[in-house]
Parts: structure tokens; C-alpha cells; sequence
């Protein structure tokens, strides 16, 4: 791997976009490695959050341009097939706790790749721009699904159709991200933020998620059923066990995500 990073440190796995001179912007390679590392983070218990964040002063600018133009270049429909749809797909699929830690510039699929993680923290010098109306694309990487569900349809309207630079407290204030914090802080929120995640009920998270994704499309009626069914199976977790016990003996608990 050389145009992302993957590491874990306490429970957390951090995979960090590395094309720092072209502010992250995605190539072939860095998308099926980033693909790769999350297979690599859902398929190993010991993580049990995973943080997306980008090297240098950039999140990440969307699709790098250059590789997307001229005479040999892919087929548009080929690149959100192959780079993007499957990275969306697995942010929300994995049933663990994604951050996307936005230490600089979101823009185009950056930022919609931010919007698809769970949780968005961004340092307050970060912008996310819905790049794609000033090259007279579609907001693609989910954005045309997310945006309109987080922010409403008029927001997300004048985000897609004007590209305007909305600061991380502009977003915040419209309910785009969790939170925005000054740089100083940001490295340390991101880390005790995904540390703390990392000793949840990673089990019953991943089961919240699941129902968060299927809640998109069910009426009450369907939503209250499938709550009833996987609250059955959050009730045989080790670590509702271990949440009751540990309430009842007055003690904090030991969860092991199980
Ligand atoms: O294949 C398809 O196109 C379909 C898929 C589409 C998905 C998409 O993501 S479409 C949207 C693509 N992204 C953009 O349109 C954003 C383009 N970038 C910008 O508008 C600006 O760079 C930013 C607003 C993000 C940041 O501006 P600023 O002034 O902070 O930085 P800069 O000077 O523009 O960029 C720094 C360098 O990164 C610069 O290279 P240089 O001059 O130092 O050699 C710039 O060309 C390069 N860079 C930034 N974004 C991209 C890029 N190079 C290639 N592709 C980029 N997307």
C-alpha cells in the first residue's frame, strides 16, 4: 500500500488517504486499497472502530481529475462503479463504528465519502464543497442519497447546485456532521472519541447501524417489527449480559464487543 495507510492502535483502525500533494485525491489504486483496508477492519475482532481520515492539509478533493480525463482514461460509469459505489457500500454495511476524522478539505466524493461514516468530526479550518456542479457532474458517492436524508431536500438542493464552501461550524449548525472542533484539539477528540467506541457494545452498535440503514426505507410498522426482532439478538450479547451485571454490582463494565 502506498497511496493510504492502515493502522491499528487500541482497538481502532486508522485508515489515512496518502496522496498529500494533490490534497488526497482519489486514483485507482489509493480506491481499491482503501477498499481492502476496511475488508481488513471488518473482518478483524480486535478492531472495533475504525477512523477514515487524509495526510497533510486536505481530507480529501474527490476523484484526481488528471486520471479521470484525456484519450486511455476509464469510462466515468466504470469509476463509481469500481472506486466509489463499493467503498460507500462498505462504510454502511460494516457493523462497526466509522468516524471520518475531516482534518482539512472535503470536496466532491471526499465529501460524500465523509457524509456515508457515522460519525463526522472535522477541524474547524475544514470545508466541504459538493464539487460536482462546477464540472457539471452529480453528486455521486451517495451524495445524491444522503445529502437530501441529513440535511433536508432545500439544503441539499443549494449545496449540490451551487458547490458554495460551507465551514465545519457551518455544517455542524446544519446537522452535516457531528462536530467541529478547533485544530489544536482535533487529533486528541478524533483519538479518545474512537478509543472510547472501541470499548462500547461493539455487537449492539453494529446492530444500531444496521437499523439506522434499513429505517431509510421501512414505515413505522416494518421499522417496530425489525426493532423487536434484533433487540432479541442484542439481549443474547455477552455484553448485555455484562452491562446489566455490571449496573447491578455497581461497577464499570467490560465489554468485549461480543
Ligand atoms: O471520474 C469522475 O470524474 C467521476 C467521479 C467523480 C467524483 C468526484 O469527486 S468529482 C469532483 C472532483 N473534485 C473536484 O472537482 C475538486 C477539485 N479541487 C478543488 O476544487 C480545489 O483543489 C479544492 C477546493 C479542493 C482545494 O483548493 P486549494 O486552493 O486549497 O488547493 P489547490 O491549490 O486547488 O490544490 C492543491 C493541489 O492539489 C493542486 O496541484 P498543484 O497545482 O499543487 O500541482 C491541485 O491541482 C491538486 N488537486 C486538488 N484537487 C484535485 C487535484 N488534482 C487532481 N484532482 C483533484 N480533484
Amino acid at each position: 500500500m502506498n497511496q493510504s495507510t492502515y493502522e491499528i492502535q487500541n482497538g481502532v483502525a486508522y485508515i489515512t488517504f496518502n496522496r498529500s500533494k494533490l490534497l488526497n485525491s482519489f486514483n485507482r489504486e489509493m480506491a481499491l486499497e482503501v477498499q481492502s483496508s476496511l475488508d481488513k477492519a471488518e473482518s478483524d475482532n480486535k478492531v472495533r472502530c475504525i477512523v477514515i481520515t487524509g495526510e497533510g492539509r486536505g481530507f480529501c478533493a474527490g476523484q484526481d481529475l488528471a486520471e479521470a480525463t484525456g484519450d486511455d482514461a476509464p469510462e466515468l460509469a466504470t469509476i463509481v462503479k469500481e472506486h466509489y459505489n463499493p467503498i460507500i457500500l462498505r462504510l454502511r454495511k460494516i457493523e462497526k463504528p466509522i468516524i471520518a476524522a475531516v482534518n482539512g478539505v472535503a470536496a466532491g466524493a471526499g465529501a460524500n465519502i465523509a457524509l456515508a461514516c457515522d460519525i463526522v468530526i472535522a477541524t474547524a479550518s475544514a470545508k466541504f464543497i459538493q464539487a460536482f456542479s462546477q464540472i457539471g457532474l452529480i453528486p455521486d458517492s451517495g451524495g445524491t442519497y444522503f445529502l437530501p436524508r441529513i440535511v433536508g431536500h432545500g439544503r441539499a438542493s443549494a449545496l449540490a447546485f451551487l458547490a458554495e464552501r460551507i465551514n465545519a461550524k457551518k455544517a455542524e449548525e446544519m446537522g452535516m456532521i457531528w462536530k467541529s472542533v478547533e485544530d489544536d484539539n482535533f487529533k486528541t477528540l478524533v483519538q479518545e472519541t474512537a478509543e472510547k467506541l472501541a470499548k462500547l457494545p461493539t455487537k449492539g452498535i453494529g446492530l444500531t447501524k444496521r437499523l439506522f440503514n434499513e429505517s431509510w426505507n421501512n414505515n413505522l410498522q416494518d421499522q417496530l417489527d425489525r426493532e423487536e426482532v434484533i433487540q432479541a439478538e442484542a439481549g443474547k450479547s455477552h455484553d448485555y449480559n455484562e452491562g446489566v451485571a455490571a449496573f447491578l454490582e455497581k461497577r464499570p463494565p467490560n465489554f468485549k464487543g461480543v
